[in-house]
């Protein structure tokens, strides 16, 4: 599927350093660093209801660690799903009326519009759900045959609904249940039945086992597979992408924390079901955007998209300064102040250099932002020290291509 344009990224004098990022899985700070190529998996949209803040957030900050990638030297490959089927994109289908494809394929379109505005770097690979039939149902038909999946039969399909046996997958490794979020059993149930599972189901071996394919159900898209006619589940096809694309233990796996449970536990399970190796060598996870007190979600409809602020005429340079004032991974509130501190930030920097000259600040502000954004996406941190040294900077040319390279923020 076409990915979105590419921003102008300026190369800057030296080099920076991979960041160091606190990687779920470990609880640890830890280097981000790749041999020359870093490999990134980022979850994509379900599309409906694209792009409110929450997805911009998220997405801007994997786009700050390719950043620091690129500035370290790094080539950077990229990659991101779009699950164009699944329950609650033809929910929203059925009850607007709308045809899913159709209503898939201008989220989807609205949402690259959207990243490209933010110069949010696009995916290498931008892979929809529904192009990737094939390649789900074989990794699953690989599942049913080395033993690590089982079917569960349906009253409601013809066919039978294929589960992920977790039990048989701890016995043969690497992957061990709780590896990415470290849960406790009741947490991962309760969050289980809340994020698309179905621990009540009979017949499961575990009532945390995912389902990997669902049979054809009356009304819902299906395809004919190795595995019969459905659709893939919701974990088995980021898994299958991911390892197609990057190949396994690629640099790092990311999205919000609410795919911390069940999404990148089982789509690590899955990955190392099928290549006998981890799926990522570190687990990334932003913080939750809320707004009027509640998690910015589509399911509460509380959203403020980047599509309305841009229709507005909000420069989406102010959108990333307002978002990068709060650290990825804190749980913050997007606020008419949140959006008026980066607009006014913006104003301020473009009158750079107009005070009292220093000599030499553009090349020690671009050490001191490169520090802070090293650990662990310091950006907080690095907004102030720009704060500090717009208005005395020397160097006017290298300063706008240190925000233009390091922050997306074009002057
Ligand atoms: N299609 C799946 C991933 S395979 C999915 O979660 N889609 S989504 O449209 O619901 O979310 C897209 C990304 O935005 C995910 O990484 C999700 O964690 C993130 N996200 C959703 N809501 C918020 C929020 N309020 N704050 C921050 N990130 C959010
Ligand atoms: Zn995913």
């Amino acid at each position: 599927m076409a990915s979105w344009p590419a921003p102008a990224v300026p190369t800057l004098p030296g080099n920076g350093l991979p960041p160091l990022l606190h990687n779920t899985a470990t609880g640890a700070l830890e280097e981000a660093s790749a041999e020359g190529t870093a490999g990134i998996y980022v979850c994509g949209i379900t599309p409906y209801d694209a792009t409110h803040l929450g997805h911009a957030a998220t997405y801007l900050a994997f786009d700050m660690i390719q950043r620091l990638w690129l500035d370290a030297g790094y080539d950077v490959h990229y990659v991101q799903n779009v699950t164009d089927v699944d329950d609650p994109l033809l929910e929203r289908a059925a009850a607007t009326g709308v045809d899913w494809r159709d209503l898939a394929a201008s989220q989807v379109q609205l949402f690259r519009t959207d990243m490209e505005a933010l110069s949010i770097l696009p995916p290498r690979n931008y892979v929809a759900v529904t192009e990737n039939i094939a390649p789900v149902a074989a990794a699953v038909a690989t599942l049913l045959e080395a033993g690590l999946a089982y079917p569960v039969p349906t009253a409601e399909a013809a066919g039978e609904d294929i589960y992920f046996d977790s039990i048989a997958a701890q016995e043969r490794g690497p992957w061990a249940l709780g590896e990415v979020g470290g849960l406790d059993r009741a947490t991962m149930l309760a969050l289980s039945a809340e994020r698309g599972g179905d621990p009540e189901r009979p017949g499961k071996r575990d009532p945390l086992d995912p389902m990997l394919w669902r049979a054809e159900r009356a009304g819902e898209p299906a395809w004919d597979s190795v595995v019969g006619r459905g659709r893939p589940g919701w974990h088995i096809e980021c898994s299958v992408i991911a390892l197609d694309y990057l190949g396994a233990n690629f640099t790092v796996q990311g999205g919000g924390s609410d795919l911390i449970f069940p999404h990148h536990e089982f789509s690590a399970a899955h990955a190392s079901a099928l290549s006998g190796q981890p799926l990522a060598k570190l687990y990334s996870h932003a913080g939750l955007v809320a707004y009027d007190g509640e998690k910015m979600s589509k399911s509460l409809g509380n959203l403020v998209l980047v599509s309305t602020l841009r229709a507005e005429g909000v420069d989406p340079s102010a959108i990333r300064l307002a978002i990068l004032d709060n650290h990825y991974r804190g749980e913050w509130e997007w606020t008419d102040a949140v959006l008026s501190r980066g607009r006014e930030r913006l104003e301020r920097w473009r009158t750079a250099g107009a005070g009292t000259i220093v000599p030499g600040s553009a090349v020690a502000l671009l050490a001191t932002v490169r520090a802070a954004l090293h650990e662990d996406l310091n950006t907080a941190g690095a907004l102030a020290l720009i704060d500090e040294a717009a208005a005395g900077i020397d160097d006017t040319a290298l300063f706008a291509d240190m925000l233009s390279a390091l922050l997306g923020v074009s002057l």
